[in-house]
């Protein structure tokens, strides 16, 4: 969908599809290029970091972002994605794992034409909900296998994100925002969502489910059998773009067989005071039309509130222990069998 630049036709078309993609959200000069920059740095402490710890034999600091970060990996055989992301892990937490809540990322997260746009959707007393990642998907012929024979970092299985929040954010009108800091043609794997499937209920999602066929991967995914998979439309854009999705449209994102980086961010929002679905970790407010003062506008203390928050997940979930849940997931359902 091009060009919806009407806010009531944004709004109509996400009521009736469960998405919409708008161009020219984002300016690249100004909002993506300081973010691509201040990854270069982070790259870098990665790399200082490995080099003391003799896991890489050089910085290898002539190289640009991408080569640099497909150099590692496969030197390491490693995924170090948590090293970029913007979230924590949900166990085995310690005092220094490393995440990166940085200024430019934080500029994105409260940019006004996103905010505008979200505003549409759900109002104007928006919350930064903390369900959010970076994903760096380097071309998958270009990264070491796991154990299965996938990509170390490959395509995303089919889901829907009221999935991966706990029940507590069931009446939540969360909506996630995604979009990418290069282009993503379809070849670079785009994110791909089955319209109108937000009018269903929240699936079942099964652990390493086996029945989607060569789609399988060890993941928490919905079986295909469950929704009109067949459907399944890929959302290619140009990078400004962003899409907006409701929570419960079904999608999943295709493998990078581009010979380009495939590097996007997909963050959430829900209207301020109702229940995030992942209360361990911070939200913010990211506008307030009533209370402008309540908003956040400081990246030093929201990385802040990302730190208190890891001192105090080090104290919980370490190894079998299962102090705070992060899935709403049982295992043993009759959808999951095969
Ligand atoms: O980018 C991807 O591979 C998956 C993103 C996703 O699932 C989301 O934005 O909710
Ligand atoms: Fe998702």
């Amino acid at each position: 969908m091009n060009s919806l630049t009407k806010p009531k036709i944004i709004n109509e078309y996400f009521q009736e599809n469960g998405y919409v993609l708008v161009e020219d959200v984002l300016d690249p000069k100004t909002v993506l290029d300081p973010i691509i920059s201040e990854y270069e740095k982070v790259l870098d402490n990665l790399c200082k970091e490995l080099y003391e710890k003799k896991e890489i034999k050089s910085l290898y600091s002539d190289l640009e972002f991408d080569e640099r970060i497909i150099k590692v990996y496969n030197e390491t055989g490693k995924d170090y994605a948590y090293y970029f992301d913007f979230h924590l892990p949900f166990k085995n937490v310690k005092p220094d794992t490393p995440f990166w809540c940085g200024p430019a990322v934080f500029n994105a997260l409260i940019n006004k034409n996103l905010l505008d746009i979200v505003e549409e959707l759900i109002g104007g007393e928006i919350t930064s909900n903390p369900v959010q990642h970076v994903r760096i998907k380097p071309p998958e012929n270009r990264l070491p296998k796991d154990e299965d024979g996938f990509p170390l970092i490959g395509a995303t299985i089919w889901h829907q994100d009221h999935g991966v929040v706990t029940e507590d954010a069931d009446e939540t009108d969360m909506i996630t925002v995604w979009f990418s800091l290069t282009d993503t043609p379809v070849e670079a794997g785009p994110l791909k969502v089955v319209p109108g499937s937000h009018k269903g209920d929240l699936l079942t999602h099964c652990l390493d489910y086996e029945g989607n066929g060569k789609e399988f991967k060890k993941a928490r995914q919905i079986p295909k059998k469950l929704f009109q998979h067949e459907e399944g439309i890929p959302l290619p854009m140009k990078r400004g773009s962003a899409i907006f999705m409701h929570k419960r449209t079904v999608h999943s994102s295709l493998p990078n067989v581009s010979n380009r980086m495939r590097w996007s961010f997909d963050l959430r929002y829900n209207p301020t005071g109702q229940n995030t679905g992942r209360s361990m970790f911070p939200g913010f407010v990211a506008r307030s039309r009533n209370y402008p003062e309540s908003e956040l506008k400081d990246p030093v203390l929201w990385n802040n509130m990302w730190l208190e928050c890891r001192e105090k997940m080090s104290h919980i979930n370490q190894d079998d222990s299962d102090d705070v849940k992060f899935s709403r997931w049982a295992d043993g359902h009759p959808d999951c069998e095969v």
